[in-house]
């Protein structure tokens, strides 16, 4: 396949009635659970692979805890390379079977994504490969910022804030590029974590990046224990408020989503979703933090496949709900 291809879709923005009648303003979805690969990731790192295939790489090697990994394999598969994906221990099986039906070779190392990633860094010195970074990329963040433009050309207003999570920060490096690029600078940013995976919010604490001694939260694919450098920045240039909720609230998302829309997302991607159901807006407003009345909000359902209806079931025990 010419890797001119696009391997990402459009995804749909659509406007909930049921999350904007809990919100009681509007809510817009942004699906990208629609893309292949199952989540957001497949933009930034598509646009990574396709760059590293330009410059003759012929092996992608990937350090995930999961959905990265299917992006770089799926991506490899479609522009006719290797791949291999390094995953910690915390990576169910499931997964790591997905990622081998997309023609990957995986490999487990380490407890969590760090461990992996040095495990990954040493495969790709080999010769023809890449290591594709699941989130500390320009490029990834380029690919990702193609989202916001979509939203911007399918939403009838322009938002008053948009919801995002953190994992290492990609994805909110990526969103406030997109909110530049159509020159949404004002439009402020809720980036939310899980508590135990929360590196992005320990750093604007401590007003220095912080590592975390480990990841206790059940939202495994936000677990970086530091954030980008970049992500770090842009909370002093861009309008970003950094919320930590607890597990139990993004669990409590996934399953009320589920009732709401039929889509099962995996805890990280819940997060997000908790920004509507677990009312951050006016604990914000209370807090004097977002400024004015909004009437309109996009969440980045960013997907993700660490989830089964059976493992959200035992989530439900697990948090009592
Ligand atoms: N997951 C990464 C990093 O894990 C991975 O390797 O797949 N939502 C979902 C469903 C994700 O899979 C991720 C990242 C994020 C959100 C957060 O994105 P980030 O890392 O760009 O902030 C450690």
């Amino acid at each position: 396949m010419s890797d001119q291809k696009q391997l990402y879709v459009r995804t749909p923005l659509i406007e909930s009635t049921p999350l904007s009648k809990h919100a009681s303003f509007k809510v817009y979805l942004k699906l990208e659970n629609t893309q292949p690969a199952g989540s957001f990731k497949i933009r930034g790192i598509s646009n990574l692979c396709k760059k590293a295939i330009q410059k003759g790489c012929r092996h992608i090697v990937s350090s995930s805890g999961g959905n990265a990994g299917l992006a770089a394999a799926y991506a490899a598969r479609q522009l006719g390379v290797k791949a291999t994906v390094v995953i910690p221990e915390s990576t169910p099986e499931f997964v790591a079977q997905k990622l081998r039906d997309e023609n990957a070779t995986v490999e487990y190392h380490g407890r969590v994504w760090d461990e992996a990633n040095r495990r990954a860094l040493e495969i790709a010195s080999q010769p023809d490969a890449t290591i594709i970074h699941p989130f500390d990329n320009p490029d990834i963040w380029e690919g990702h910022a193609s989202m916001i433009e979509e939203i911007a050309d399918d939403i009838p207003l322009k938002p008053d804030v948009v919801f995002t999570v953190v994992g290492g920060g990609g994805l909110l490096c990526g969103v406030i590029q997109g909110l530049k690029r159509v020159r949404w600078n004002d439009v402020p940013v809720i980036a939310i974590e899980t508590v135990g995976a929360d590196c992005f919010n320990a750093a604007v604490n401590k007003g220095k990046l912080v590592t975390l001694p480990d990841i206790t939260s059940v939202a495994k694919s936000l677990g970086a224990l530091t954030v980008c450098q970049q992500a770090f920045d842009y909370h002093s240039e861009h309008e970003i408020h950094s919320v930590v909720v607890p597990d139990k609230d993004a669990v409590e998302a996934c399953l009320r989503f589920t009732d709401d829309h039929r889509i099962l997302v995996e805890p990280a991607c819940g997060a997000a979703l908790a920004g509507i159901y677990s009312d951050i807006v006016p604990k914000l407003q209370q807090q004097s933090k977002l400024r004015g009345a909004i009437q309109s909000a996009v969440v980045i359902v960013c997907g993700g496949c660490s989830i089964t209806f059976e493992h959200l079931n035992k989530y439900k025990q697990q948090f009592g709900l």
